[in-house]
């Protein structure tokens, strides 16, 4: 038998049906409570959206690991035969909402692991590096890849204004254009944590490590004239691929890798490795396994599993920590004062954030939408004599540690000796992709750039690309001036 429906306070309404009047013709009468409940629960459905990362996808799963890395950290997640709840998020970067998955941009992937020690996030992109080094470029960098102020309309010209006066972006930007500024599914994309972070092990030895999630479906992407034909398609393409993918049982998973890097030998490394925008060669630390993560479970309500997941940099537990990557140390502010204004306070009372294998014994309080509290037997301040919970710094992470020069400067990275801003984006080009995967990355750029780039603008995209490989600088510019003189050029691209 159907139940009836209540009021949110559960008494039974009279009607699904008709507003109350006076009359068949009078007005709707205010002390209908129910329809005034309805319609104003409806206008207050909507939190804001992300800022960036707006639109997106996720699942639970479980990370097991495999083989034994605990002489790099004491976190027990990492310990060998571990197995751990997750939630992830998968996520374009720049579109709103209702965007189409399939528009040219980087992947967000973040990643919550359930621990015995509160939950740990890693909330990596599935490229290795990123856009900018520093912090306080990131609004300038997101707004240039947003919209106009005065027409609302996203503008090529503003993107490659904002990339070629920043050089430093030219590692990502190159990754973009490529193959793999659209994935296939987000089920065929590698995740990495991209920044260094910082492992501890049970004796207290740290180790610079870089995280690796591999694609066991193996990597694969769209064209740029595909993602353009089923971004009118299907918006949610890549939603409902990892939706449907899970409920038909076909779990997909990644095999879960760190780089580790010794101390004492991050001072002398060829590149600086605490800049995002660089990786570790392979050759120099190769890639060591840590176990598998699956995904075998959708969501119960979309809403409050995933667009109410709040991920936080600041989320580490012991035997993890952070490095002096400022774009890190950055994020560890900016995710929990995000959610606290997108959310609300008490966010991490929500389903999705709660602790799962951990208990949470915190003095925080009341707050809009409080829902779980101490007892009142428990002290509301510390120290206190009565039996309320104490901080134990052999129990916490310590964060990382790392030794620094105390005074106080606004300065870039101090350069290794192969350090620079086109150096590994001309490696990617020259050395990494094959001939096809060049052809593909020109008649990207060359679509992207047409899409209304402008001087002074175009000869900077010109100088910046023949400053990463001067071959394909060439190419790009003559794919651009055919396309301004009327030849047949590849279809301007949306992202
Ligand atoms: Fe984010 N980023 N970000 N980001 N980011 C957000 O957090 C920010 C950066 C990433 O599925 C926001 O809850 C700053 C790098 C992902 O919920 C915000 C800086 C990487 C997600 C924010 C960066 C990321 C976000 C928007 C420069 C990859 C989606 C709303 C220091 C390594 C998480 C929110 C999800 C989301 C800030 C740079 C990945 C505003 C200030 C680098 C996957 O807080």
């Amino acid at each position: 038998m159907t139940k009836p429906t209540t009021t949110n306070t559960g008494t039974p309404v009279e009607s699904d049906n008709e507003s109350l009047t006076a009359g068949t013709q009078g007005p709707i009468l205010l002390h209908d409570h129910y329809l005034i409940e309805k319609l104003a629960q409806f206008n207050r459905e909507r939190v804001p959206e992300r800022i960036v990362h707006a639109k997106g996808a996720g699942a639970y799963g479980e990370l097991v690991v495999t083989n034994d890395v605990s002489r790099y950290t004491k976190a027990k997640l990492f310990q060998p035969g571990a197995r751990t709840e997750s939630l992830v998020r998968f996520s374009t970067v720049a579109g709103e909402q209702g965007s189409p998955d399939t528009w040219r941009d980087p992947r967000g992937f973040a990643v919550k692991f359930y621990t015995e020690d509160g939950n740990y996030d890693l909330v990596g992109n599935n490229t290795p590096v990123f856009f900018i080094k520093d912090p306080i470029k990131f609004p300038d960098f997101i707004r240039s890849q947003k919209r106009l102020p005065g027409n609302g309309l996203r503008d090529h010209n503003m993107q490659w204004d904002f990339w070629t006066l920043r050089p430093e972006t030219a590692h990502q930007v190159t990754w973009l254009m490529g193959d793999r500024g659209i994935p296939k599914t987000y089920r065929h994309m590698n995740g990495y944590g991209s920044h260094t972070y910082q492992w501890i092990n049970a004796a207290g030895e740290r180790f610079w490590v870089k995280y690796h999630f591999k694609t066991d479906q193996g990597v694969d992407y769209l064209t740029q004239a595909d993602a353009d034909r089923i971004a009118g398609e299907n918006a949610d393409y890549h939603r409902k691929d990892l939706w449907d993918a899970i409920e038909r049982g076909e779990f997909p998973s990644w095999t879960v890798h760190v780089q580790v890097m010794p101390v004492a030998e991050a001072e002398g490394y060829r590149f600086n490795p605490f800049d995002l925008t660089k990786v570790w060669s392979h050759k120099d630390y190769p890639l060591i396994e840590v176990g598998k993560w699956t995904l075998n479970r959708n969501p119960a309500n979309y809403f409050v599993d995933i667009e109410q997941a709040a991920f936080e940099p600041s989320n580490v537990v012991p035997g993890i920590g952070f490095s002096p990557d400022k774009m890190l140390l950055g994020r560890v502010f900016a995710y929990a004062d995000a959610h606290r204004y997108r959310i609300g306070t008490n966010y991490a009372q929500l389903p999705p954030n709660l602790p799962r294998a951990a208990e949470v014994n915190s003095y925080s309080k009341e707050g809009a939408m409080r829902y779980f509290y101490n007892d009142a037997s428990v002290p509301v301040y510390a120290p206190n004599s009565f039996g309320g919970p104490h901080a134990d710094p052999a129990l916490a992470p310590d964060g990382g540690l790392w030794e620094f020069d105390p005074t106080m400067v606004r300065a870039g990275y101090v350069e290794h000796a192969e350090d620079g801003d086109f150096t590994q984006a001309g490696t990617l080009v020259r050395e990494v992709l094959n001939d096809d995967q060049r052809d593909r990355l020109v008649s990207n750029i060359v679509g992207h750039v047409l899409g209304g780039v402008q001087e002074p603008v175009l000869s900077r995209v010109f100088e910046y690309w023949t400053n990463v490989d001067p071959d394909l600088g060439k190419r790009v510019e003559e794919g651009v001036r055919a396309g301004l003189d009327g030849a047949p050029t590849p279809a301007p691209s949306q992202g």
